[in-house]
């Protein structure tokens, strides 16, 4: 799918290490990095953080992808070196807060993967809420093999997409999944042929932007804490937020469409 994307202006324009265009409702933001692998230094931390916080009020979808052969290699390990303990925490602490303006942002945001994504770059990849795999992205954890651990939240987020025992597996041996084995383990929601990432991405988040807000708004903010929640407390926040998206007059314009055969019908794949 093409959309008609066109380089964003204002603050978006601002970011040297991030190439942001919008097309109305989706907004695609490329990590800018390709001489060295997308790796994230301190100031594409910043600028990631500050241009999801940044998004305009008409973008209702982010398509988050990486320039030239890598989606993205991580850490930036030249910056590693020059710390102390109490700056690797500051620093942990800003990756934390960047990943949580992508994970509990106001928009959902879909990451298009090829190549490497590793270490950070798994860790972001994880904080978005859907991930197309190329088949030539692979996956690895080789923060045990460089001696350090995870910080920007993969201990967090990797677990729940693909259990504590791959991260594990991933983390100790430095276990490489290619694309099938990402998906069949839930790294990745789609596995589509190199070079069609991009148009797969802007297809899910054109399709995400012509939600009722409400809707999307419950399934990036209140599903995941749901998840957290034991069985009884998160059936009672399920209510709350059914009845809050229910009653919402964008939600009722949706049912009367269905009802009165405007809309339309739920579809086997072709
Ligand atoms: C880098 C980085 C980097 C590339 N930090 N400079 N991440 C890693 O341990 C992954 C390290 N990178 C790699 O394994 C490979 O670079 C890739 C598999 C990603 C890509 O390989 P390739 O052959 O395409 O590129 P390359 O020749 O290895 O790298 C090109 C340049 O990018 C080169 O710099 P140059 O000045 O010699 O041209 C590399 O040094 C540079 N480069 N990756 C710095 N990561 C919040 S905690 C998160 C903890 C982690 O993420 S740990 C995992 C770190």
């Amino acid at each position: 799918m093409s959309l008609n994307f066109a380089p964003a202006t204002g603050a978006l324009a601002a970011f040297d290490l991030l190439y942001i265009e919008t097309a109305g409702a989706v907004a695609h933001i490329r990590l800018n990095r390709p001489a060295k692998r997308n790796a994230i230094n301190d100031t594409l931390i910043a600028q990631l953080h500050s241009a999801f916080i940044a998004l305009p009020a008409e973008v209702k979808a982010v398509v988050l992808s990486g320039a030239g052969e890598h989606f993205c290699a991580g850490l930036d390990l030249s910056e590693l070196t020059e710390r102390s303990v109490a700056e690797g925490i500051v620093h942990s602490r800003s990756w934390h807060a960047a990943m949580d303006a992508i994970q509990f942002g106001r928009v959902p945001v879909v990451a298009v993967l090829h190549g490497a994504v590793v270490g950070g770059g798994l860790e972001l990849a994880s904080s978005c809420h859907i991930r197309v795999a190329e088949e030539s992205t692979y996956y690895g954890l080789p923060e045990g093999q460089r001696g350090i651990f995870v910080g920007g939240g993969g201990s967090a987020r990797v677990p729940r997409l693909a259990g504590v025992a791959t991260m594990t597996d991933m983390m100790l041996t430095g276990r490489v999944l290619d694309a099938q084995e990402g998906e069949r383990r839930g790294l990745s929601q789609y596995v589509v042929a190199d070079g069609t990432g991009f148009a797969k991405g802007c297809e899910l988040a054109a399709r995400i932007a012509g939600n009722a807000p409400l809707s999307n708004f419950s399934v990036v903010q209140a599903l995941p804490r749901i998840a957290d929640l034991s069985q009884s407390d998160g059936l009672f926040v399920e209510s709350l937020m059914s009845s809050i998206a229910q009653g919402d007059e964008a939600a009722k314009e949706r049912v009367r469409a269905f009802l009165e055969k405007r809309a339309g019908k739920v579809e086997k794949k072709a």
